[in-house]
């Protein structure tokens, strides 16, 4: 009896909502609900029709007690985050103007890549098929099925009680026929206010779907342990039953869980990259983890360059470099996303689909990174640093910038000591989620619709041992080679433990939305899209000495390996040929007025063993990992590689 009563209802309710629908004067009061639930903020009549129906769906499902369409107003965002000081969820930092610190609940630091799905009806069409017995780590696949009780185990009702934001959203500036539509309906005001922050979002990108055209759908909760019990009252999350999926056929995400970064603000990570790149795939062009640089050489001459490194291993720091070499200058395009496609032209260009840096705190400081020094003291929102009794924060790396009076409480809440505490102050995943519009060296292209043409693409990571500061590809073929062998050193990014060295293809081990050997494939017809195709490089800030430090000095120094790069891209004779591909000819390498002495011999030095070593890792990893799926071009540059490295 109960239950028909509770659906006539709705049924009244779904009339009063088609009713309201047909009134032209603005929503009020009883009419703006939707499925009985009252839009607290927003208007019906400003939504499509696909728009109303995702959230009539998601309401039916998590069963909300508002509705709040978000517009990305000022008025709108105050209301947030006093909203999010009353939860407890942030607190001001008064030394800086509009910053804000979020601390989490500890068990929810990173992205969770081993609860990340993709759900396509084959397997295959996910990752590559791996050797019996052998677990697959380029991704994980979920059946339709399997997805369909998943979401239903821990979406039912998961939002009573709970205010239903509903996000809409442009990766890529607003109009630009680069750019794709997101929509995300999420239960945390502060993924609100860093999606905000991170994309271009509110009324504009609402008005752009008035005309019904399709979006990528996000459904996002923060949820409620199975126990109903929340931990933590100011920081929700259900770090248990933490699931992260993706349907590239309906381009659909689902999150649920967590609160953090790349698990909650989905148009990142999920989005820009995991969807993305299977719709990249279909149109014909690269959603990559990667940033893009302007660099002006002495002479005024400018070039972009693309890089892909994994998580922590260098993106922010490079795109906001600040050159040591005189009469460099680099401009900043993006830190962490590319999409790009070739131009009729040829030409490969890129777009930043992104708005804000989402950058690790930990080693930031003015003399590591002084522009984005320059970049977050401002509508800033922090999360997970140590703050300071003066009103501001602290993280490792700070320890020459702060006053010895000022008194710290690490991440977690807990007084901390410089020199005493052993653990460290912030967490080392810890984040700014920062406008790009407050970096001092934004490119004046950056929000350039048809985007900055590409000239090279670096791949890299952190590699301790073996691999030089830089070599160039032969040619693309190879170039594509190397990026499907990269490995790095694992980071606190993402839940991995300890510091072991992971195969991390392109960097988009944790990123890619479908097969890697179809990937692999899509990147090698590249070639025929272009008779100018970018040159390729691979760099290495990370080599360490036997005694354990890093060998070159890295930040700003870079600019010596990108003024060589530039160099290269000219054309100019500057490189030797080795069995790994081209290094610089010993005084190739500006190494002038560098502030420490630099071993060029053991910087670039291919020691045969570990070579050999290497070579023999990337072949096991291929045919475990890869199997029937890699393309033959890369096996054969794998068999070519192995041979040149055999006469070191
Ligand atoms: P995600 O945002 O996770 O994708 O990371 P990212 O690739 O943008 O990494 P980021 O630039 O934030 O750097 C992460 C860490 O690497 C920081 O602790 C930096 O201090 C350190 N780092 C960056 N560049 C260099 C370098 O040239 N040399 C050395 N030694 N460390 C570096
Ligand atoms: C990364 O891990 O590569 C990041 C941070 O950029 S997150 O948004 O959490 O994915
Ligand atoms: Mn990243």
């Amino acid at each position: 009896m109960p239950d028909l009563i509770e659906k006539s209802s709705t049924l009244y309710t779904a009339e009063l909502g088609r009713f309201a629908k047909q009134l032209t004067a603005p929503n009020v009061g009883l009419y703006n609900q939707l499925r009985g639930i009252s839009v607290v903020h927003g208007n019906l009549q400003d939504l499509s029709q696909k728009v109303r129906n995702f959230i009539e769906d998601n309401v039916d499902l998590c069963q909300p007690e508002k509705i709040h369409v978000c517009d990305g107003s000022d008025t709108e965002n105050s209301h947030l985050l006093k909203l999010l000081q009353q939860q407890g969820t942030i607190v001001p930092l008064p030394k800086y103007e509009n910053c804000w610190l979020a601390r989490t609940n500890p068990a929810d630091t990173a992205r969770v890549e081993s609860k990340t799905f993709i759900c396509t009806d084959h397997r295959a069409d996910t990752i590559p098929t791996t050797k019996e017995g052998v677990k697959g780590t380029l991704g994980n696949w979920l059946s339709p099925r399997d997805m369909e009780a998943a979401v239903k185990d821990r979406f039912t009702g998961c939002m009573k009680g709970r205010t239903m934001y509903v996000i809409p959203f442009s990766m890529g500036p607003v109009g630009s026929p680069l750019s794709k539509i997101g929509l995300q309906v999420t239960d945390s005001a502060y993924v609100v206010a860093s999606m905000r922050i991170m994309t271009r979002m509110g009324k504009p990108v609402l008005d752009l779907l008035l005309d019904n055209r399709n979006f990528v759908k996000c459904l996002h909760s923060v949820g409620t342990p199975s126990n109903g019990v929340i931990q933590m009252s100011h920081w929700p999350c259900d770090p248990e039953r933490t699931i992260i999926l993706h349907r590239p056929a309906t381009n659909d995400i689902i999150s649920y869980g967590s609160g953090y970064g790349g698990n909650s603000l989905l148009g990142k990570k999920c989005f820009a990259l995991r969807i993305g790149s299977t719709i990249a795939q279909q149109e014909g062009w690269l959603a990559e983890h990667m940033l893009i640089l302007g660099v002006t050489n002495p002479a005024g001459k400018k070039r972009y360059i693309a890089a892909a490194f994994p998580s922590a291993c260098g993106k922010t720091n490079l795109a906001m470099m600040t050159p040591s070499l005189p009469g460099y200058k680099v401009e900043c395009v993006g830190d962490d996303i590319a999409w790009m496609r070739f131009d009729n032209h040829g030409q490969l260009r890129a777009i930043n689909p992104e708005n804000g840096f989402f950058g690790v705190a930990p080693g930031t400081s003015n003399s590591s990174n002084p522009n984005a020094m320059k970049t977050i003291f401002k509508d800033t929102i922090f999360t997970n640093v140590a703050s300071t009794s003066d009103g501001g924060v602290y993280w490792e790396g700070l320890e020459n910038e702060i006053d010895d009076s000022v008194k710290i409480t690490d991440w977690l809440g807990k007084p901390w000591v410089k020199g005493e505490t052993k653990t460290p102050a912030a967490h080392p995943n810890s984040r700014f989620c920062t406008p790009a519009v407050g970096c001092p060296i934004m490119d004046s292209q950056w929000e350039a619709s048809e985007g900055v043409p590409i000239s090279a693409i670096l791949f890299g990571g952190r590699r301790p041992k073996g691999v030089p500061l830089v070599y160039e590809a032969k040619n693309w073929e190879h170039g594509v080679f190397i990026g499907a062998a990269m490995r790095s050193e694992s980071t606190a990014a993402a839940e991995h433990k300890g510091k072991v060295i992971m195969h991390d293809p392109f960097a988009m081990r944790p990123f890619f939305g479908y097969n890697f050997g179809k990937y692999l494939e899509h990147w090698l017809s590249m070639e025929d899209k272009s008779s100018k195709l970018p040159k390729i490089f691979h760099v290495n800030w990370f080599r360490k000495g036997n005694d354990g430090k890093f060998l070159w000095p890295g930040f700003g120094e870079n600019s010596r390996v990108l003024d060589w790069i530039l160099r290269r891209i000219d054309n100019e004779d500057c490189a030797e040929d080795t069995p790994i591909g081209l290094i610089p000819t010993e005084s190739a390498l500006n190494l002038a007025n560098l502030n420490e002495e630099v071993d060029f011999k053991e910087l670039f030095s291919l020691p045969r063993d570990f070579w050999m070593e290497e070579v023999e890792a990337i072949e096991k990893y291929f045919k475990e990992q890869v199997g029937m799926d890699l393309p033959q071009t890369i096996e054969e540059q794998l068999k070519n590689l192995k041979n040149r490295v055999n006469t070191l």
